[in-house]
C-alpha cells in the first residue's frame, strides 16, 4: 500500500446518530479518495487487537465495548499527505478541544465517542488497513 493512503473508521456513534452519509461526503469533498470501504461490526476480539496498544489505559475497557456496540464504516483513503491531512480534517480527540469545521466538532459527542477514527501513521494506516481489508477488497 502506498503512503499517500489512511485508514478510518465512521465509529459506532456515528453510525446511530445518523451522520454516516455526512461524515463520507465532508471526506470526500476534502479531497480523498475511497479506495476500499465497508460497513460492519467489530468483535470483541478484533476490537481489542485494533485498541492493542492502548490496553494499559484505563479507558481500554469502555472503547472496547464502545467499538462493539453497533456497527462502524471501515476506509482506505487515498490524497496527497493522507495520513496528516485526515487528522486535521477529523480534528482534537476530544470534540470540546477539536477546531471549527472538523469532524469531531461537527459530530462528535464526546472524547470517548468521537465519531471517527484516523490512522496517527504511514506505518499503522498500512496496518489498520491490512487488519480489516483483503487485498482483492482495496481499489
Ligand atoms: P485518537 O483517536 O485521536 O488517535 P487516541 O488517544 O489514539 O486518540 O485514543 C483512541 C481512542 O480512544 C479515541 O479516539 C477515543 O475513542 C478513545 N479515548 C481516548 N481517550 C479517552 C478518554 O480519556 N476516555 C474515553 N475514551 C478515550
Ligand atoms: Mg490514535
Amino acid at each position: 500500500m502506498a503512503t499517500n493512503r489512511t485508514f478510518t473508521m465512521l465509529k459506532p456513534d456515528a453510525v446511530e446518530n445518523g451522520h454516516m452519509g455526512k461524515i463520507i461526503d465532508m471526506i470526500i469533498q476534502s479531497g480523498f479518495e475511497i479506495k476500499a470501504m465497508k460497513y460492519t461490526r467489530l468483535s470483541t476480539e478484533q476490537a481489542k487487537k485494533f485498541y492493542e496498544v492502548h490496553a494499559e489505559r484505563p479507558f481500554y475497557g469502555e472503547l472496547v465495548e464502545y467499538m462493539t456496540s453497533g456497527p462502524i464504516v471501515a476506509a482506505i483513503l487515498e490524497k496527497e499527505n493522507a495520513v496528516a491531512d485526515f487528522r486535521a480534517l477529523i480534528g482534537a480527540t476530544d470534540p470540546a478541544e477539536a477546531a471549527e469545521g472538523t469532524i469531531r466538532k461537527s459530530y462528535a459527542e464526546s472524547k470517548g465517542r468521537n465519531a471517527v477514527h484516523g490512522s496517527d501513521s504511514d506505518e499503522n494506516a498500512v496496518i489498520e488497513g491490512k487488519f480489516h481489508f483483503s487485498a482483492n477488497e482495496i481499489f
